[in-house]
């Protein structure tokens, strides 16, 4: 039983509605019950947002002319009885194609000219841009017009060896790399610096997007790949050729672009069927290419199962002419099954993660806080039970003391102002480690430093420094907040005896999450800049863009670390307030209540049992509480709705409904 990329993103997407309805349900419960504080509201409101955006990315990489576009055609488009993108002979991909869906998008290419590589912007900064890009309408009733416009993306132009220079696409230094000259001095350079496809195909409406990648010059020569959609993605499919098995430029790209790398990893050895041979038995090419399989998998260090021999020409045509033993002669359906299920189970993991999180931390807070108001109120049932068969003088003695204790209790207020401060000071400290402003001064000395040396061969060294200090702020940042945590957990404890607060501190975060970020960063940007590209770095439209992506992927993950110790500070400060008008609101009840008691003696009955029943709609609640969150971990780890399973195919395996059909 085979099953489909398509069934299971369905599952996988049914599986996190019915996550988001039952977070949604959660909220609007504590929402009606005054039980939604603000970290509360924050935590379950980014968990929706995961919930309702996640998207799978999968990258094809590799040298030129492996067949990564190919590859795409078979596994995505076959069902369109065409090839669309382009991968003919001559016919290369020459820039990043991004294939997606956006919905209540027109089915679009959008493809930004090359010429912006002459400003320093980075292509993040760009996408915001929509009128540097030039968008051609796409027909996605009539693949022949999709094809069509699709060579766009192998669109060349000529240009003067400084132009080529100045875009970065022409080395003296390297000239193996260099695009190839045509007549007069005049060089062949991509016409286009990135692709985007916005096309309603089953899988991408299903949040897959897809990358292909040209070969190792443009990876090299634009930092953004290498830096951000790669690192971003979260599967790479890796393509070799298996008539030319790993070759030197191969290992180069799988060495500084994919090796260090935490996404699944798939190689292919593509181009099967060049190996067949009229003079050999089957059984001895089979042979021959299994022996392959475990050369490379040797030589790339990855498992042998990591590898899959397949041929994507033989899978597309195949499939495009219905031809089950073509198809599975072509070997694609064990790497389909294999992205099936190795890639959607990871994915899911993370999300069922992130929301038992959610749901633990949610259901403390909420908890915690009806804890506290059953205390309250069982306080007051001791009082009142004591108070049974004594006349009005004893009432009046209770309602004076009341009012002492009241006098007392407000007492706290002078101690809780000093607390503020010192824990505002002390946050703005932390803070301040972390800011973008200071981040900003880091990256400049870094840049001082880089730019002292002769020909940026110390950037590498200086960006190396610039990750230790980094680490250094993360680790003040967190040893500020252990000791702001010290001091909160000693003025609660006061607090708590002296004025009986019941207050308690949550787990502090731990920050860990941004280490591992930077040491992250760390490896592909130093990775870029390795000696192989501090020639091009030396030039100072690159360094300027480098510099750009690196302080806005910093200035991210800082942000997200201040953010987030921010909230813990925020939802310290808030269980303080909440507590303290929950005591001044505790207060007045039970005067009130005295107050009752001495205006009609015979109310003392009614009056406990008015606090019995609401203590028993708060433990109601906790219990209900307790409840929603239990159905949202279950609903968490609850297997994915069945995906059907798939007949012998002559669709792809991937797609779950030909786009042709789908549009008939
Ligand atoms: N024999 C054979 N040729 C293939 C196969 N896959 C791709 N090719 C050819 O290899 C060339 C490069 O393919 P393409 O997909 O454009 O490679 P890309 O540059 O990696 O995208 C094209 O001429 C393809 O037709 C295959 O499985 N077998
Ligand atoms: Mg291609």
């Amino acid at each position: 039983m085979e099953l489909s990329l398509a069934g299971q993103l369905d599952a996988l997407a049914v599986w996190r509605r019915g996550l988001d309805r039952q977070a949604a349900d959660l909220s609007r419960f504590l929402l009606e019950h005054d039980l939604l504080d603000d970290a509360s509201e924050r935590n379950l409101a980014a968990v929706r947002e995961r919930l309702a955006s996640d998207r799978l990315c999968v990258a094809f990489v590799a040298e030129f002319s492996r067949g990564k576009s190919e590859l795409i055609n078979a596994i995505f488009f076959a069902d369109t009885g065409r090839r669309i993108l382009p991968a003919t002979p001559g016919r290369t991909t020459m820039c990043p194609v991004e294939l997606g869906y956006e919905p209540n998008t027109a089915a679009l290419l959008a493809l930004l000219p090359i010429d912006t590589r002459l400003e320093a912007q980075s292509l993040a900064e760009l996408r915001e841009k929509p009128a540097l890009w030039t968008r051609i309408r796409l027909d996605a009733e009539s693949p022949d017009r999709l094809a069509e416009a699709l060579t766009e993306v192998t669109r060349t132009k000529a240009v003067s060896i400084a132009t080529a220079r100045a875009l970065g696409l022409w080395h003296d230094d390297a000239p193996d790399d260099n695009p190839p000259v045509l007549a007069e001095g005049l060089v062949e350079v991509p016409a286009w610096r990135h692709a985007a496809i916005n096309y309603p195909h089953p899988l991408l409406k299903r949040g897959l997007v897809v990358l292909d990648t040209p070969g190792l010059n443009a990876i090299g020569a634009e930092p953004e790949l290498t830096l951000s959609l790669l690192p971003a993605a979260h599967a790479v499919v890796f393509i070799l050729g298996a008539d030319t098995g790993v070759t030197k430029s191969d290992l180069a790209v799988w060495r500084d672009h994919l090796g260090g790398q935490s996404m699944t990893r798939f190689v292919v050895l593509n181009k099967i069927d060049a190996l067949a041979d009229p003079l050999l038995t089957e059984e001895v090419v089979r042979e021959q290419i299994e022996q392959q399989c475990r050369n490379t998998a040797e030589t790339l260090d990855v498992e042998r199962e990591r590898v899959f021999p397949l041929s994507a020409r033989q899978a597309l045509a195949g499939r495009i002419d219905g031809d089950a033993g073509a198809l599975q002669a072509s070997r694609l359906p064990a790497l389909e099954e294999a992205l099936v299920t190795q890639l959607l189970p990871r994915r899911r993991e993370v999300i069922e993660r992130l929301v038992a999180d959610a749901a633990h931390e949610v259901e403390l807070q909420a908890t915690r806080r009806l804890a506290d108001q059953r205390r309250l109120i069982a306080e007051q049932m001791l009082e009142l039970r004591g108070l049974r068969g004594k006349n009005s003088g004893k009432v009046q003695l209770m309602i004076e003391r009341v009012d002492r204790e009241m006098h007392d209790f407000e007492r706290c207020t002078e101690r809780l102002a000093a607390m503020r401060v010192v824990h505002a000071r002390m946050l703005r400290e932390l803070l301040v480690g972390l800011s973008s402003d200071e981040l900003r001064d880091e990256v400049a000395q870094m840049q001082r430093q880089a730019s002292a040396t002769l020909f940026n061969l110390g950037a590498k060294k200086a960006f190396i420094a610039l990750c230790g200090r980094l680490r250094a702020r993360v680790a003040q940042a967190r040893a500020r907040n252990q000791e702001i945590q010290d001091m909160l957990q000693a003025s609660f404890r006061q607090l708590n005896s002296e004025f009986g607060f019941a207050l308690a501190l949550t787990r502090l975060p731990s920050l860990d999450r941004y280490d591992r970020e930077l040491t992250l960063i760390e490896r592909s940007y130093a990775q870029y800049l390795g000696l192989s590209q501090a020639l091009r770095l030396a030039e100072p439209r690159f360094m300027e863009q480098f510099r750009r992506m690196l302080v806005s992927k910093l200035r991210m993950t800082f942000e997200n670390a201040s953010g987030e110790v921010e909230l813990w500070h925020k939802s310290a400060s808030n269980q303080v307030d909440s507590q303290l008008r929950e005591r001044r609101r505790g207060f007045k009840r039970r005067r009130d209540g005295l107050e009752r008691i001495q205006a009609a003696a015979g109310d003392l009955d009614h009056r406990i049992g008015d606090l019995e029943s609401q203590d028993a709609r708060w433990q109601h609640l906790a219990t209900r509480v307790r409840g929603f969150t239990a159905a949202l971990n279950d609903a968490a780890s609850a297997p994915l709705p069945a995906a059907e399973a798939a007949p012998q195919r002559m669709t792809p395996a991937l797609a779950l409904v030909p786009a042709r059909s789908a549009a008939a």
